[in-house]
């Protein structure tokens, strides 16, 4: 049997990593011929119900999946990682100022950044899913000095995958007919869902929807605001979709994008479409040989400018108020 590829998850009890675990037990994650091992993180009240979730994933006799280990230490669970899917966070809670949020969350990511930096493997590649997820992942790569900023990223693909499946409904289009759809920015309700170069069966999307103020009023908030929509509906935030989402972030990253057409994730900014240079911001990625590249050259018209503008200064301000706090 080859290796197994050490896959971590935080919050590894929560809704999310309930959806999570099993998807990539099943093989989802990076292939149906990839033996993997699970080191799962939760804080030590958690760790009874990792537990249990541990019980039912052998109760699936996954074939690929190697062993299961538990941990409500970080270093442990980061140790060989190859794969690291933080998904843990503390939620906001009612009365809580946004710095309370980052200053409770940098508390969970700036030592599990350095648990990477310590213990993970050379290739160790890594997604934020847990929110602020942008800033998030910012905090944890400015701890890992020895990891490549680039092996940190934050999920969009929810919202990618939100947006694309807006257009089906609109168009009638199969999803699979649909490419090159983006998301700008921040996983906020300030996200920049993009279909100016998007392609519906071969045609611009925006001449087969034909409906700019549809684009503007309604696809728009739709996306940006669909998590709230989701609460509003189940009584629960996303937690299949979410985890879905994660694991075709992981999926495309290792295995590569298709010819054409390209996906959203939140990476480090080199600069491009003038996204301050660090911010981990949303754009339009490719991945080959196993590393994102932001797509290059794509003409921004005005409202995509101030759009993309609006949701960067949200990054901006998040990326002021955790340096403030000392936290990165
Ligand atoms: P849950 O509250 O169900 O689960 C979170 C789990 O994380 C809990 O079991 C908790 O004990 C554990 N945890 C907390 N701190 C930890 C730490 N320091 N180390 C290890 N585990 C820790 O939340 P869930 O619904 O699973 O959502 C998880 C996160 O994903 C939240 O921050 C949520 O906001 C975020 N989301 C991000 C999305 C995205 O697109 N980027 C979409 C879905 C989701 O809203």
């Amino acid at each position: 049997m080859t290796t197994p590829v050490n896959v971590t998850v935080t919050g590894a009890a929560g809704q999310i990593g309930y959806a999570l675990l099993f998807r990539i037990a099943s093989g989802h994650l990076l292939g149906a011929t990839t033996p993997v091992r699970l080191q799962l993180l939760e804080i030590p009240q958690g760790v009874k119900a990792a537990e249990g979730v541990a019980l039912e994933l052998e109760d699936g006799a996954f074939p690929l999946l190697a062993g299961i280990d538990i941990y409500d230490d970080a270093k442990a669970a980061f140790d060989g990682c190859n794969i690291a899917l933080l998904v843990g966070a503390r939620p906001r809670t009612a009365g809580m100022e946004r710095g309370d949020l980052l200053a409770a969350n940098g508390g969970i990511f700036k030592p599990q950044g350095e648990a990477i930096n310590e213990g993970a493997a050379e290739d160790v590649r890594v997604l934020v899913v847990g929110n602020p997820a942008n800033t998030n992942a910012l905090i944890a790569a400015s701890h890992a000095p020895d990891v490549p900023t680039e092996r940190f990223t934050a999920m969009t693909r929810l919202d990618h995958n939100r947006a694309v499946s807006q257009v089906a409904r609109k168009t009638g289009a199969a999803v699979s007919d649909i490419s090159r759809v983006t998301i700008w920015g921040n996983h906020s309700a300030t996200q920049y869902p993009d279909l100016s170069h998007a392609i519906v069966g071969g045609q611009p999307a925006v001449e087969v929807i034909d409906d700019p103020v549809w684009i503007r009023d309604e696809f728009i908030p739709t996306v940006a605001k669909r998590g709230a929509a989701i609460i509003e509906a189940r009584g629960a935030s996303s937690a299949a979709s979410a985890a879905n989402a994660a694991i075709d972030h992981v999926h495309s990253w290792v295995h590569g994008t298709p010819e054409g057409d390209w996906t959203s994730a939140g990476v480090v900014s080199d600069g491009s479409y003038g996204v301050p240079e660090g911010l981990i911001s949303s754009f339009p990625v490719t991945s080959e040989g196993g590393a994102w590249k932001i797509v290059q050259g794509l003409e921004v018209d005005e409202f995509s400018r101030g759009r993309i503008d609006a949701s960067v200064a949200e990054l901006e301000e998040e990326r002021a108020a955790v340096r403030e706090l000392g936290l990165i």
